[in-house]
C-alpha cells in the first residue's frame, strides 16, 4: 500500500508528495506535455481529497505508459494495450477502488483498441486518461491512428492518408458517460475535468492533446514546445456540450475542447447486481467491496 503522508515542503514542488521522487528525473522530453498532465492529475487527487489508499493508476507501454510509475499511488505498468484489461480485473475484483488508466494514444486505441471500445460499451467503472501526441513516441513516431491527415510521421514521410479516430465520438458512441477533451495548455480546466471525472461513475475519457515535441513536431516543422503552446492558444476552441461527432481534429486546424458528454447511467456494476439479483434472487452473492472469491 503506498499512501502520501507529509505535504511538500516550502523547498519542494507542491505535487511532490504525489509522486515516487526517487525515480526523479524522469524520462520526459523538456517542453513534453505528459509532465503538465500529471501535475494536473496530481492535484485533482489532491483538491477532491479522494483516500489514496484507495485509487489505483494503470498504463500500458509508452512515452505516456511511464506515468503509472512516477505517481505515488498503487500503481501497475502492464504490457502494451492492455491497460484498460487489467484495469477491468482490477476493479471487479475490488470494487471499492477509483481505478485510473493513463496511457498514450498508441497503447489505447491502436494496439488497445479493442478493449477501449468493449469496456467503454460496457460502462466498465474505469476513468481513462488518454495523453493524444498524435503518434507513438517512445518508439520513433510512427502513424498511430490519431495522426492527422497530411501529418508526417517517421511512417509516413509523404504524410498520413488514414483517416485518423475522433476520439469524442469514438468513446461517446460506445457508451462513454463522461468524455471530455483539453490541451496541455488547459491547466486550470484540465484539473477541473478531472476532478469531475474522480466523482462520475462508468467509462469516463478525458482526452488531452499534447503533440510529441520531439517527434511530431520536428518532423512536421512545427518549431519548439513554446510554439505549440502558441498554436494551442491561438487554435483551440471551448464548445462545452459541442457533439463529440463535431470535433475531428485536422491537421493544424482547430482543437474543440471541452466537455462533451456527462451521463449518469447504469455501470456494468449495476447491471450486473440487478440482473443477478433478478435472476438468482438469494442465491447471488455479489463480491463484497474489499474484494475476495464469491465461491469460497
Ligand atoms: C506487443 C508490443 N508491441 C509493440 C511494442 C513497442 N511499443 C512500445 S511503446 C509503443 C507505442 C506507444 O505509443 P503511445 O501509446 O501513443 O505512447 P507514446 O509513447 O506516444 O506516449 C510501441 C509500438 C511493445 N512494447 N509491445
Ligand atoms: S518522445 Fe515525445 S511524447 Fe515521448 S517524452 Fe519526448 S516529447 Fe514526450
Ligand atoms: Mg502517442
Amino acid at each position: 500500500m503506498t499512501t502520501v503522508t507529509e505535504p511538500a515542503a516550502d523547498h519542494e514542488h507542491p505535487v511532490s508528495p504525489y509522486l515516487r521522487m526517487d525515480r526523479i528525473p524522469h524520462i520526459w522530453c523538456p517542453t513534453c506535455g505528459i509532465g503538465t498532465v500529471v501535475k494536473c492529475f496530481a492535484t485533482a487527487l489532491e483538491e477532491t481529497e479522494v483516500d489514496l489508499n484507495k485509487v489505483s493508476i494503470v498504463s500500458g507501454i509508452g512515452c505516456t505508459g511511464r506515468v503509472a510509475g512516477y505517481m505515488k499511488l498503487d500503481a501497475f505498468h502492464t504490457t502494451h494495450g492492455r491497460a484498460v484489461p487489467f484495469a477491468t480485473g482490477l476493479k471487479l475484483g475490488r470494487p471499492e477502488l477509483l481505478v485510473v488508466v493513463f496511457s498514450g494514444d498508441g497503447d489505447l486505441v491502436g494496439i488497445g483498441g479493442n478493449h477501449f471500445v468493449h469496456a467503454a460499451r460496457r460502462r466498465m467503472d474505469l476513468l481513462v486518461v488518454l495523453v493524444n501526441n498524435f503518434i507513438y513516441g517512445m518508439t520513433g513516431g510512427q502513424n498511430a491512428p490519431t495522426t492527422p491527415l497530411s501529418a508526417k510521421s517517421s511512417t509516413m514521410p509523404y504524410g498520413n492518408f488514414e483517416p485518423p479516430f475522433n476520439l469524442p465520438h469514438l468513446a461517446a458512441s460506445c457508451g462513454a458517460t463522461y468524455v471530455a477533451r483539453w490541451t496541455s495548455l488547459h491547466t486550470r480546466r484540465l484539473t477541473r475535468s478531472f476532478k469531475e471525472a474522480i466523482t462520475r461513475r462508468g467509462f469516463r475519457l478525458v482526452e488531452v492533446i499534447a503533440p510529441c515535441s520531439t517527434l511530431y513536431a520536428r518532423l512536421n516543422k512545427l518549431g519548439t514546445g513554446f510554439d505549440l503552446m502558441r498554436f494551442y492558444h491561438d487554435n483551440a476552441e471551448i464548445r462545452h456540450g459541442a457533439d463529440p461527432a463535431d470535433v475531428p481534429i485536422a491537421f493544424q486546424g482547430k482543437i474543440v475542447c471541452g466537455k462533451f458528454v456527462d451521463e449518469e447511467l447504469p455501470t456494468f456494476d449495476d447491471l450486473m447486481h440487478e440482473h443477478y439479483g433478478k435472476t438468482l434472487g438469494d442465491e447471488y452473492v455479489p463480491m463484497p467491496p474489499e474484494g475476495g472469491w464469491i465461491h469460497e
